[in-house]
C-alpha cells in the first residue's frame, strides 16, 4: 500500500528521519512526506519551527527516539521503527502523549536466526581464521590447528521469542540438544526449560542470546553466567549489546574462561571497545543480523506501510503495545 497520503507537496505530512536508510527507502519516503534529516542539523537538533510541523518519526532500532526528542515535537503522532527492537524508543514518553509506535517484526526473523547459526559455526570452526590462514600462505608450511564441532553439542537459547524459536528450528538440523531460558516455560515447546540463565549456561556448550534489549534484560549474561558456561563454552549474541555485561565478557575472553564468542552487537556501537579487536577467540559483525538486501527492503516497506496506514486512518500493521 504505497502512499495513501496526499501527493501535493504543500499537504505532505512532515516526517523526521533519525538516521539514514538505504537510498531507495529514503527516496520512497521523500516521495510522500516532507522529510527532515536529524543528522544533517547542527547538534542533531531540528530548528523549532521545523520541529513544530513534524507528525511522524522514521527511526532505526539502534537509534530509537528519546523522551527529549519526543518532547521537542509537539505535533508528533507516530514513530515508525526500522527494526524489531524498540528498547531505544522511550515508549513511556510516547504512550503518555498517545503517540503510536510501530516496528518491523517477522520480516527479519529468518535473517537474524541465520546469522546466529553462522556466528556459531564461524566462531567454533574458526572459519575467518581458516580463511586468513589460506590467504597468508601459512597452509603450505603447516596444517591449521584443530577446531570445535557444533553438531552434537548442547545449545541453550536465551529468550524463546520469534527469533529464539527460529534459531532453535535451524539448530535442530545440526543434531544438537536444545534447551532454553525464558520468563516462563512454554507449553508449546518440547525443549528443556531452565528458569535460571546461570543453570542453562552450566548445561550448555553454546549459549545463543536472542532476548529483547531493555532494563529487564540488561547484563543478564554476567560474570556468573560466563563462569558457568566455562572454558569449553561458546557465546553468540544477536540481541542487543546491553544483554551482556561487556567488561565481564572481555575479561572472560581474554583469560580463556570461556572458549570464544560470535558477536553482532556491542555496548558502544559502532565505536566498540578496542579490546575486542585484539582477541583471537571472537568473530565480530557490525550489527548486521538483519542486513540482507531482501530483508532490509521488506523492513523499509513495512515502515512505510505503517506510516501510510496511520495517515489513512487505518489500523497499523505492526503496532508495538
Ligand atoms: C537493525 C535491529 O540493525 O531489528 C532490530 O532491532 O537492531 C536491526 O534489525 C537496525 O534497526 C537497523 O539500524
Amino acid at each position: 500500500m504505497e502512499s495513501a497520503v496526499p501527493a501535493s507537496v504543500k499537504d505532505r505530512p512532515h516526517l523526521l528521519m533519525c538516521g539514514p536508510y538505504p537510498a531507495a527507502d529514503t527516496q520512497a519516503l521523500e516521495a510522500t512526506y516532507t522529510v527532515h534529516k536529524l543528522w544533517e542539523h547542527v547538534g542533531a537538533a531540528l530548528p523549532p519551527e521545523q520541529a513544530a510541523q513534524v507528525r511522524a518519526i522514521a527511526t532505526r532500532g539502534d537509534l530509537g527516539a528519546s523522551a527529549t526528542l519526543i518532547g521537542q515535537l509537539p505535533a508528533l503522532e507516530i514513530i515508525s521503527c526500522y527494526g524489531v527492537g524498540t528498547d531505544a524508543i522511550d515508549l513511556a514518553a510516547a504512550r503518555a502523549r498517545g503517540i503510536q509506535v510501530t516496528n518491523t517484526p517477522d520480516v527479519l526473523t529468518g535473517d537474524v536466526a541465520d546469522l546466529a547459526v553462522g556466528l556459531a559455526l564461524a566462531a567454533m570452526r574458526r572459519i575467518p581464521a581458516g580463511d586468513a590462514y589460506v590467504r597468508s600462505g601459512a597452509w603450505s608450511k603447516q596444517a591449521m590447528g584443530l577446531v570445535t564441532r557444533l553438531h552434537g553439542k548442547r545449545v541453550g537459547v536465551v529468550g524463546l521469542g520469534r527469533i529464539g524459536q527460529a534459531v532453535a528450528r535451524r539448530l535442530a538440523g545440526f543434531d544438537v540438544e536444545l534447551a532454553y531460558f525464558a520468563r516462563a516455560a512454554r507449553p508449546d515447546c518440547a525443549h528443556r526449560y531452565f528458569s535460571s540463565v546461570t543453570e542453562l549456561a552450566r548445561w550448555s556448550d553454546l549459549l545463543v542470546v536472542t532476548l529483547a534489549g531493555g532494563p529487564s534484560t540488561k547484563d543478564i549474561i554476567n560474570a556468573e553466567v560466563l563462569n558457568a558456561l566455562g572454558e569449553q563454552g561458546w557465546l553468540v549474541n544477536v540481541s542487543r549489546g546491553s544483554t551482556v555485561d561487556e567488561p565481564a565478557l572481555l575479561l572472560a575472553l581474554e583469560q580463556g574462561r570461556i572458549a570464544g564468542a560470535g558477536l553482532d552487537v556491542f555496548w558502544n556501537e559502532p565505536q566498540i571497545d578496542p579490546r575486542f579487536l585484539a582477541l583471537h577467540n571472537v568473530v565480530l559483525q557490525p550489527h548486521h543480523a538483519s542486513a540482507t538486501a531482501e530483508t532490509r527492503q521488506a523492513m523499509g516497506q513495512l515502515v512505510r506501510d505503517n506510516l501510510s496506514a496511520h495517515f489513512a486512518g487505518q489500523a497499523l500493521l505492526t503496532p508495538v503495545d
